[in-house]
C-alpha cells in the first residue's frame, strides 16, 4: 500500500460538524460545530474553503461531492512523541516485571534499553521498515496524519541512520507527515559504559553534523535522567544542534527532577516531554520560551508512576498541554492516540477539549507544525478526519473502538467505508 493508490479527496466534503476549535482562524465559522453543518472544499491536495455548508460559494457547486452524513470532522491527529522505528519487542520484560523483577534485575538479565538497542543493530533496514510500518498502520488507521519518529535504539553512525532512513522511507509510502528527531544521547551504547563524555562527544561531532548533512534529522532530542544524560551532557547536545539551526526538544523530569526542562527552554525547545516530575521555575521557563508540554500518559501507566505531571500548574500558566503516545518496545508499546486522549483524561484530569487539542493542535506545535497541522484552515494541506460520533468527547470516552468513518491525509483519501 502507498500513497499512490489513495484516490484524490479533491471536491466538496459536505454535511460536516466541526469539532469546536479545530480551526486555525477561529472567525471562519462564526455559527458553533453543534448548530451549524459546515463543508470543506478541497483542491489540489489543500483546503480552498472551510464554512457553512449553506454559504459555499457557487464556484464550488460543480465540484464532486463527498457526503459527510453529518459526522463529526476533526483535524487529522498528530502523534508529537514516538520511537516507533526499532528491533523485536520486550514482551518479556513485561512478563518479569509483572512477576516482581526490578527495573535493574531486568537489566541485569540482559533487557531494558541496551536490548532493543542490540535488536535494532541486527536488524536490516527492510525488516525495521516491515516491522514499524505494521505499528504506524495502527496509528493511521485512528486518523493520525503527522507523527514524530526519533532515532535512539541504533547509538552509533550506522544504526542510528539505518532507523532514520526508516523513517522517511515510511513517511513517503504511506503519504504521512514524518518529521524525524535524532536521540543518539538516548542510552550509553555497551561498548561506551563508563565514558559517557566520550559518547557525547561522539554524538556531537560525529554522528549528529553526519547525519544532519544527509537531511535524515529534523529536531534533536536528549533523555536527560540520571539513568542516562546530565544536565551538562544535554547542554553540550543542544549546543552542537543549535550550531546546525536544529530545533530541539528534551525528555524532560520523567523520574526527577534535573532542571533539564529550564535548560531546554532557555535554547528555545519546541517541548519537553514526559515533565512528572517538572517545578514551578520549569514551567515559567517553559511559558516565557513558548515550550509546549507533551504528556505521555501510556508510559506513566505502563510504569505504574503514580508522580502526575503539574497539570493545574500547566494550565494556569497557559502552557500549552500536547498527548502523545511515546510508542516505544519498553515503556510504551502503546499503538492508539485515542487512547492516550483518553488516559490523559482519566488519569492526568485533562478536560476533554484539552485532550483533544492536545492531539491535534498543540501536538503539531511541539513539532514545528503549527502552520500546517493540527488544525483546519484555507491554503494548509487537506488532512482531516471524518468520525462516526455524536460529540466531540466520544473520542476521548470510548476505548478500544475506532469510531473513524473517513480519513483524508496529503490530499488523499487513505480509508473509507
Ligand atoms: N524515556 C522512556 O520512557 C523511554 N525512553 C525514554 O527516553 C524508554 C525506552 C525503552 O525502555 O526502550
Ligand atoms: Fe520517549
Amino acid at each position: 500500500m502507498t500513497t499512490a493508490s489513495y484516490p484524490s479527496a479533491d471536491g466538496v466534503w459536505d454535511h460536516l460538524r466541526l469539532m469546536p476549535d479545530a480551526q486555525a482562524d477561529a472567525g471562519q465559522l462564526a455559527a458553533d460545530a453543534a448548530d451549524a453543518e459546515a463543508a470543506i472544499v478541497v483542491a489540489q491536495g489543500r483546503i480552498r474553503w472551510i464554512g457553512e455548508r449553506s454559504a459555499l460559494p457557487a464556484e464550488f457547486a460543480a465540484l464532486p461531492r463527498f457526503d459527510g452524513n453529518g459526522a463529526l470532522v476533526t483535524p487529522g491527529l498528530v502523534d508529537c512523541h514516538t520511537h516507533l522505528v526499532y528491533g523485536g519487542q520486550r514482551a518479556n520484560e513485561f512478563a518479569m516485571r509483572l512477576a516482581g523483577a526490578s527495573y535493574e534485575e531486568v537489566a541485569k538479565a540482559g533487557g531494558g534499553i541496551v536490548s532493543s538497542v542490540r535488536a535494532t543493530r541486527e536488524a536490516s533496514e527492510d525488516y525495521l521498515f516491515v516491522s514499524a510500518a505494521q505499528r504506524l498502520e495502527c496509528l493511521l488507521a485512528e486518523g493520525v496524519c503527522a507523527i514524530e519518529i526519533k532515532s535512539g535504539y541504533g547509538l552509533a553512525l550506522e544504526h542510528e541512520r539505518k532507523q532514520l532512513r526508516v523513517a522517511r522511507r515510511l513517511g513517503e509510502a504511506y503519504g504521512v507527515t514524518v518529521r524525524t528527531t535524532f536521540l543518539g544521547a538516548h542510552a550509553l551504547p555497551p561498548e561506551y559504559a563508563g565514558r559517557s563524555q566520550d559518547y557525547t562527544d561522539l554524538v556531537c561531532q560525529q554522528m549528529l553534523p553526519a547525519l544532519a548533512a544527509e537531511g535524515l534529522v529534523d529536531a534533536v532530542d536528549v533523555f536527560c535522567e540520571r539513568i542516562a544524560f546530565s544536565l551538562a551532557e544535554t547542554e553540550q547536545v543542544f549546543r552542537a544542534a543549535q550550531a546546525l539551526g536544529l530545533p530541539l526538544k528534551l525528555h524532560a523530569e520523567q523520574l526527577s527532577d534535573m532542571g533539564g526542562a529550564a535548560l531546554a527552554a532557555r535554547y528555545g525547545a519546541l517541548s519537553c516531554d514526559h515533565i512528572e516530575h517538572l517545578s514551578q521555575a520549569g514551567i515559567d521557563a517553559m511559558r516565557a520560551a513558548g515550550s509546549v508540554a507533551v504528556l505521555l500518559p501510556g508510559a506513566y501507566y505502563t510504569l505504574r508512576d503514580t508522580h502526575l505531571p503539574p497539570i493545574a500548574a500547566l494550565r494556569a500558566a497557559g502552557v500549552p498541554m500536547a498527548v502523545s503516545t511515546d510508542h516505544n518496545p519498553g515503556t510504551s508499546p502503546a499503538l492508539s492516540l485515542l487512547l492516550m486522549a483518553n488516559m490523559a483524561c482519566t488519569l492526568f484530569r485533562l478536560t476533554v477539549p484539552e485532550a483533544l487539542a492536545g492531539i491535534t493542535r498543540h501536538a503539531a506545535r511541539a513539532l514545528g507544525l503549527q502552520d500546517t497541522h493540527g488544525t483546519l484552515g484555507v491554503g494548509r494541506p487537506a488532512n482531516f478526519v471524518l468520525w462516526n460520533v455524536q460529540d466531540a468527547a466520544e473520542l476521548a470516552y470510548w476505548f478500544g473502538q475506532r469510531p473513524v468513518r473517513s480519513i483524508v491525509r496529503q490530499g488523499r483519501i487513505a480509508a473509507s467505508p
